[in-house]
């Protein structure tokens, strides 16, 4: 069979859209009213951080604005999201988390 340039870009383009779906970074927002320690322990319970880890970031986040608290792919960044939203209300905290995709 013949091989016309377009199909193997085609082929390759789907072989590697299944292979590596599209990842998103979860960010966490800076803000002067949530605690230090509500941060570390949230990046603890909802991002799987070790302590030492999940400080590594809630101190990059307070010096720097924002941080990434994990890279997920689109469904599971979406309800990483959610959790911080819900913890930090229940808390009354005004912390903020978003999405963004990678690259
Ligand atoms: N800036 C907050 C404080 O000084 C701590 C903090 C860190 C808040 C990270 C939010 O995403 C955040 N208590």
């Amino acid at each position: 069979k013949s091989s016309p340039k377009g199909s193997v870009a085609l082929k390759s383009r789907t072989e590697r859209k299944t292979q590596r779906p599209r990842m998103y970074r979860v960010l966490l927002h800076n803000d002067d009213y949530t605690p230090m320690e509500f941060v570390v322990r949230l990046l603890q319970t909802v991002f799987h951080r070790t302590e030492a880890e999940a400080t590594v970031i809630m101190l990059h986040v307070h010096n720097h604005g924002i941080g990434v608290a994990g890279v997920y792919t689109h469904e599971i960044a979406e309800t990483k999201v959610a959790q911080v939203h819900m913890l930090a209300r229940q808390q009354e905290c005004p912390l903020m988390a978003s999405m963004e995709p990678e690259e």
